[in-house]
């Protein structure tokens, strides 16, 4: 005879991890809009759902066995939540916890149903760094914003002082760009860039090279036409670093948002001098289209200065890049400084 305090343990468990997986479940349905993220969700809950039958339970035991208003740990006090991120992060572990105890409880109810719980235990463990680490990227590519990249031609600077000036001025991100190094000379460049830039001051992106990106630890890579295909560099980085990707027309932009790239850029948008192989100057009407078509963010790149940043925005770009128009100033700190003013000031109209 099992003791009804056993059932009690398994009913208030089933119920935890489910109401938990259904928190998450409607994130992804109504704010992400990811069906199938969403669907697995709702599968593994329906496997919970089906518990009592695995443990040979019939839910009436479970349901008389319950006692809810008499739980003594019901009267704790609940945690402060700020953000989807931290709702989500946390029914991942009242989730887990909970399969992990119907996991061991169930050992005392029918032993051949422990492995099967223990599968969906590990199934919520692979799917939560999925989900956690998507969440963790789409966060950081939402806030690429001031995109200072680097150019020591036009700068006539070394890297390391443009990127020192640039983060003076407050650049959101900083691109190290530089077509003339060798690979073993990148990464070396790349490795002092990434210790002038603090971890959360501002976003770390290495041009063209995703095994530079991934030895420098670098926040992500910048991929072009000539570059690594999005899904080969997916398998390289993890899921932990974001892609960019290089685009001169909607098409593009929505094949690289099929393929997995966190954020696009687009351009150029005004005409340009910085970069010879790029087709005419699209105009602002490219991103607003882009913005109705793709979710991923869009970086506006070509030919943006201080006079024409705001027509960019207004079109709806989540983030400004800019090369010459802070490079060729004998002050880089300055010029970042001033366009960043303009910039936080349009985007917080
Ligand atoms: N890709 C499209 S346009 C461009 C790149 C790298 C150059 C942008 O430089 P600038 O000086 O800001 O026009
Ligand atoms: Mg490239």
């Amino acid at each position: 005879m099992v003791d009804n305090r056993i059932y009690r343990i398994i009913d208030a468990n089933i119920n935890r991890a489910r109401e938990g997986l259904r928190v998450i479940e409607e994130s992804f349905r109504f704010v992400f809009e990811k069906k199938e993220i969403a669907d697995k969700l709702r599968s593994i809950r329906h496997e919970i759902s089906r518990i009592p039958l695995l443990l040979r339970t019939p839910f009436t035991c479970l349901l008389s066995s319950r006692e809810s208003q008499k739980d003594v740990g019901s009267k704790r006090k609940e945690k402060k939540r700020s953000n989807l991120q931290e709702i989500i992060s946390s029914n991942f572990s009242r989730v887990e916890e909970s399969v992990r105890v119907l996991e061991e409880y169930s050992r005392l109810l029918n032993p051949k149903a422990t492995p099967k719980i223990k599968k969906i235990r590990f199934d919520l463990y692979d799917l939560q760094k999925y989900i956690q680490l998507s969440l963790y990227r789409k966060n950081l590519a939402s806030r690429l914003g001031l995109y200072i990249i680097t150019d020591k031609k036009i700068a006539g600077k070394s890297n390391e002082q443009i990127v020192k000036e640039a983060l003076k001025g407050g650049a959101d991100t900083i691109q190290l760009r530089d077509k003339d190094l060798s690979y073993k000379k990148l990464l070396v460049e790349a490795k002092k860039i990434r210790k002038i830039i603090p971890e959360n001051k501002a976003i770390f992106i290495v041009n063209d090279n995703v095994d530079v990106a991934l030895c420098s630890g670098a926040d992500g890579v910048h991929l072009g036409k000539d570059d690594m295909p999005v899904k080969e560099a997916r398998k390289i980085l993890g899921e932990d670093k974001i892609i960019g990707v290089s685009c001169d027309n909607i098409r593009e932009a929505e094949k690289a948002e099929k393929d997995g790239a966190d954020y696009i850029s687009l351009g150029p948008v005004f005409p340009t001098d910085t970069k010879k192989d790029v087709p005419s100057p699209l105009g602002v009407k490219v991103i607003k289209e882009a913005k109705r078509k793709i979710s991923i963010p869009i970086v506006a790149i070509g030919g943006i200065n201080e006079s024409n940043i705001r027509s960019v925005l207004n079109a709806g770009a989540d983030s400004v890049a800019v090369i010459s128009a802070v490079l060729k100033s004998d002050n880089i700190n300055l010029k970042t400084a001033s366009i960043k003013t303009t910039f936080s000031k349009l985007l917080k109209m």
